[in-house]
């Protein structure tokens, strides 16, 4: 090797270093941490669809995340019928320290109203740390709206119901503006609905996108969908 390639491998190695990108940790593609199991190469012993043993160190079919501005991380516990809340999920432990949907780590009964949750998938924050989750909720699903989760009780304070009149809905996934506007994927209806800052004026959907109006689902679409689904084709 020549010296002035030497000099150069040297140099490179010194900027690298001095940015900690040499680091093996550090913006490589590796997980670091793991949430739901005891480590990155142990997994249960049993099915957690027919032998469940819930506890705060568990998930079951895990759904959305989100993390708040304080990282916190929220999971969607989709098989479980919670919403598993981590504080200070990178400098703390891989135990949850919230729940929602349950009224504590070891219960998983589907459920609905102000305590209950059934196949919660998508979970959301918006800027004031309140939670949103996509809440299929067989009989009557919806958004279940948590105010100040980390510091308050975990009861459902709002409820948004995205197919009011409609084919029955579907809520997979949310997502929260910075101005606090909701978005809700409404899956059945082959829609995203907007509602405008509804912690602050109401739980009506403002704009829809995917179809031209509230009262079209796009039949041809859903028979596009479900043949895809079942056929593969
Ligand atoms: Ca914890
Ligand atoms: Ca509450
Ligand atoms: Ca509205």
């Amino acid at each position: 090797m020549n010296r002035t390639l030497t000099t150069l491998l040297t140099m490179l190695l010194a900027v690298l270093n001095a940015g900690g990108m040499a680091r093996a940790a550090a913006g490589d593609t590796v997980a670091d941490r793991v949430f739901g199991h005891p480590d990155f190469t142990t997994f249960p012993l049993t099915n957690c669809f027919t032998d469940p043993s819930p506890d705060a160190s568990t998930i079951c079919l895990s759904g959305g995340v989100a993390v708040d501005q304080a990282g916190t991380l929220y999971v969607g516990d989709f098989q479980w019928n919670r919403v598993l809340a981590f504080q200070d999920a990178l400098t703390t432990d891989a135990v949850a320290d919230r729940v929602f949907g349950q009224p504590d780590f070891t219960s998983i009964t589907s459920g609905g109203g102000p305590g209950g949750l059934t196949y919660p998938f998508g979970v959301a924050l918006d800027n004031c740390g309140n939670l949103y989750v996509a809440d299929l909720n067989a009989g009557s699903p919806r958004v279940a709206i948590y105010r100040d989760p980390l510091t308050t009780d975990n009861l459902v304070d709002l409820e948004i119901h995205p197919s009011d009149g409609l084919f029955g809905a579907y809520p997979l996934d949310v997502a929260v503006d910075r101005a606090g506007n909701l978005y809700v994927s409404d899956l059945n209806n082959n829609r995203v609905l907007e509602y405008d800052r509804p912690l602050l004026t109401d739980t009506v959907a403002d704009r829809v996108f995917g179809q031209p109006d509230f009262a079209t689902t796009s039949t041809a679409q859903e028979t596009c969908m479900w043949a895809m689904a079942t056929t593969g084709s």
